[in-house]
């Protein structure tokens, strides 16, 4: 049992005797007890919080002090709140509210027989449970108002005389709607297949979590992505490319015995928000992972997966036949390495029916791939979806690819890539990271959106900051996820957005995808900081519906994971959505990009060219002089911009149109260029850079007013993060400064503080054993 007596034992203890919530896991007698210790209430909310002592008999307090020490100790070890829950948290729900509900749940009609069936109940029997303090006891007729029934035609004879439309909701959707039932009112869930009765259940309960109206209710909900996925960059090793929150989660030592109850959990986050699919190896990936011994790990985990609507993905590697099939060649079109391919597929098969397919890095950083052998992309694509093909396995194929004799390195993915179109088979989607180079906090959209029409693209972001401060730095990507999902490509005329090529509205595709590189590891908040929960989570919810506003995504994840307290909500939700600006003008304001550090990718480096290739060189990118700063991709430069639409390319090749957060990615300005604002290029830059600072500044001042409304522990990490961010940010302010400033020879304008060191001491900065090391 879980119980925060640690926080009672510190408030007694206090001369204060707290406002206790009875959290999830205390039943009905452990209230009661606490009541008769005159402990009520909740233990988060300010509204509700601690308060100074009533009068009472000396003699009471200190038997209850005493009680609560003999309590404490019993029941060790104690869990505070340490993120693990996630947004699925379930706790006591203020009494008003929890009493509203209670009267819309006080049965539940449902019955139970396959797995997926089986979590459903599970899931909402501990979300009532936890939300109201009550499970509502089941029942198989409706009896009074308040029932809650879930289920699909096939499996609820009550869902099934409701005759509702559930052939249209397809295999995911769902309905939740008000309805009357033997003359009582009830609450329907109702899908036409188990995994939309899950979906719709989890929706329900958010509904719950975020204290909406539930009294008429009338929801339809249709996925609007087929393939909904996250690409984990895990190594066999433990070892997490890219990633900030500790190792890898899948203990492959262990598998398949050892089953460990945080996959479940894993499945519930990601079922919550509707992801359906999970790559489990890195894209520099292994050929081991194909290898039996390997592949009835991953039969393990599919296992696991299966009831929450989870398919698993592997990436493969393209030498894979070589390396373990002991073939000379890996060529796509060599007889023997079809055959392998395809009984490697039937294999795989045989261990994990519903296996979704391969994710495939190919001729990319020096992976291998068909180029190899002088064939084409498609040619490689081609051969694996033909082996995955019979057993309806999709090819997910990356486009980010470039090389390093190639010109612009923005350009090479469509010159790749582009001629192609038309030459894949249907089961093949081509993965296309958001922007042209490689998740940069601010990129414009990739201009394979909307380029290749006979072609399901499917987008790919980044969800681990790689680029945009690791686990401490608190960076809401929702605005950077909608920013690019509602650019326009203006392919077929003003509102071609890039959501609308995604959802495969543009052009008619049904097997559609988006991926998200998971933030996930063996930390216990899972993602290395509470905040970073939110980036997991609006990438599910965006997937799912990608014209959804990432600020009411925002305010629900606070809602469930921290408070409904407005006082809380609003002015953390207004944080969060300024958050990722903040982050670009301290590190990349006005269209600059891949300034960071070499390799390990940590803080600024803008003068770095140490790298042995061009285009990984931080110079190579903003090609600051004495006369300017910025990358020419006009008609003039590298014509970058011509692999747009018309109507796009003419605005981004216009200095005077190009929208100033995009200037410099587009643009070779001189200093004293004149912007938007009159000032100059270089008093703008260094107002951005400033500006950056100020913001989180403003950050740490919002969050040090929100103490005491959550719990002390993750309070306290979030401040002590952004104390970390404020002091990377101005290293990112002060280094770039120093840097531009020694190329562009311009005084400091005036009123803007010079950077701290001399831009030799931020050069001189070297870190070893940085997180998330690149192992290729
Ligand atoms: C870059 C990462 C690198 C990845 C690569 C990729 O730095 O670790 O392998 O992308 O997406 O952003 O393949």
């Amino acid at each position: 049992m879980l119980f925060p007596f640690n926080r009672i034992c510190r408030t007694v203890g206090s001369q204060y005797v707290a406002e206790i919530h009875a959290s999830r896991h205390a039943g009905t007698n452990m209230k009661a007890f606490l009541h008769r210790l005159a402990i009520t209430g909740a233990r988060s909310d300010k509204d509700i919080r601690a308060r100074p002592m009533h009068p009472a008999p000396r003699v009471h307090a200190w038997m209850t002090m005493l009680v609560l020490a003999v309590i404490c100790v019993c029941m060790a070890p104690l869990h505070a709140e340490d993120g693990y829950e996630l947004w699925l948290r379930y706790h006591l729900l203020a009494t008003q509210q929890a009493a509203i509900y209670r009267s819309h749940a006080t049965q539940l009609i449902e019955s139970a027989s396959t797995p997926t069936q089986t979590v459903t109940r599970a899931e909402l029997l501990r979300g009532l449970g936890g939300l109201l303090g009550q499970a509502p006891p089941s029942s198989d007729a409706v009896t009074s108002n308040g029932a809650i029934i879930v289920g699909t035609p096939g499996s609820s004879p009550v869902i099934a005389g409701l005759h509702l439309d559930t052939k249209s909701l397809g295999h995911e959707g769902y309905i939740i709607r008000t309805v009357e039932v033997n003359g009582h009112a009830a609450t329907a869930i109702v899908a036409h297949d188990d995994i939309g009765a899950l979906y719709g259940t989890f929706h329900f309960l958010r509904l719950l979590q975020t204290e909406q109206s539930i009294d008429h209710l009338d929801v339809t909900q249709i996925p609007h992505v087929k393939l909904r996925v996250l690409n984990h960059w895990d190594n066999l090793n433990g070892q997490v490319e890219r990633g900030y929150a500790g190792a890898s989660i899948w203990d492959w030592w262990k598998l398949p015995d050892w089953r460990a109850p945080r996959y479940t959990d894993y499945a519930r986050a990601n079922a919550s928000i509707g992801i359906n699919g999970t790559v489990l190896n890195n894209v520099n990936a292994g050929a081991q992972i194909l290898t039996p011994t390997y592949l009835q790990k991953v039969a393990a985990l599919a296992d696991v997966f299966r009831p929450y609507g989870i398919r698993v993905y592997l990436s493969v590697r393209f030498s894979a036949p070589i390396e373990i099939g002991h073939l000379k060649t890996a060529d796509p079109l060599d007889p023997q390495v079809q055959r392998w391919w395809r009984d490697k597929a039937d294999e795989i098969y045989k261990l994990i029916p519903d296996f979704g397919g391969f994710l495939v890095k190919a001729n990319s950083e020096g992976q291998p791939g068909p180029q190899d052998y002088h064939r084409t992309h498609a040619d490689g694509a081609n051969m694996l979806a033909d082996a995955l093909a019979p057993h309806g396995g999709v090819v997910m194929w990356r486009a980010f690819v470039y090389s390093a004799n190639g010109e612009d390195r923005a350009k090479q993915a469509y010159d790749e890539f582009k001629p192609l179109d038309g030459h894949f088979r249907d089961n093949v989607l081509i993965q296309v990271k958001n922007g042209p180079i490689d998740f940069q906090p601010r990129e414009p959209f990739s201009p394979l959106f909307g380029a290749m029409p006979k072609t399901p693209l499917m987008m790919e972001f980044e969800i681990t900051k790689e680029y945009l401060g690791f686990a401490t730095h608190l960076v809401y990507l929702g605005p950077l996820f909608q920013e690019v999902l509602s650019s326009d490509t203006m392919v077929h005329g003003k509102g071609s957005t890039v959501a609308k090529v995604i959802d495969g509205s543009l052009d008619h595709h049904t097997l559609t995808g988006m991926a998200g590189v998971a933030n996930i590891g063996t930390d216990r908040n899972w993602s290395g900081s509470d905040f970073n929960q939110a980036n997991w989570y609006v990438f599910g919810r965006l997937a799912w519906d990608p014209t959804l506003s990432s600020r009411t995504i925002a305010e629900q994840w606070v809602r469930m994971t921290f408070t409904n307290n407005p006082a809380f909500v609003k002015p953390v939700v207004d944080m969060m959505m300024g958050s990722r600006e903040a982050a670009v003008d301290y590190m990349t304001p006005l269209g600059l990009h891949h300034i960071m550090g070499p390799n390990h990718h940590y803080g600024p480096a803008p003068w770095d060219a140490s790298e042995a290739r061009a285009d990984w060189r931080p110079v190579y990118y903003n090609r600051a002089d004495h006369q300017g700063i910025g990358f020419d991709r006009t008609r003039t430069g590298s014509d970058a911009v011509d692999q747009y639409a018309p109507a796009v390319a003419d605005e981004f090749n216009d200095i005077t149109k190009t929208p100033e957060t995009l200037l410099l990615w587009f643009h070779h300005v001189p200093w004293d260029y004149r912007m938007h604002s009159g000032q100059t290029l270089w008093y703008e830059l260094v107002a951005h850079y400033t500006q950056g600072v100020d913001d989180v500044k403003r950050m740490r001042e919002t969050w040090s007013h929100m103490n005491g409304y959550i719990d002390p522990e993750r309070y306290q990490q979030v401040a002590t993060f952004l104390a970390i961010q404020q002091k990377e940010a101005q290293w990112w302010r002060d280094a770039c400064i120093a840097y531009f400033q020694s190329q562009s020879g311009l005084p400091l304008p005036p009123g803007f503080a010079p950077p701290q060191h001399s831009l030799k001491y931020y050069q001189s900065l070297t870190f070893d054993f940085v997180p998330g090391y690149s192992s290729w």
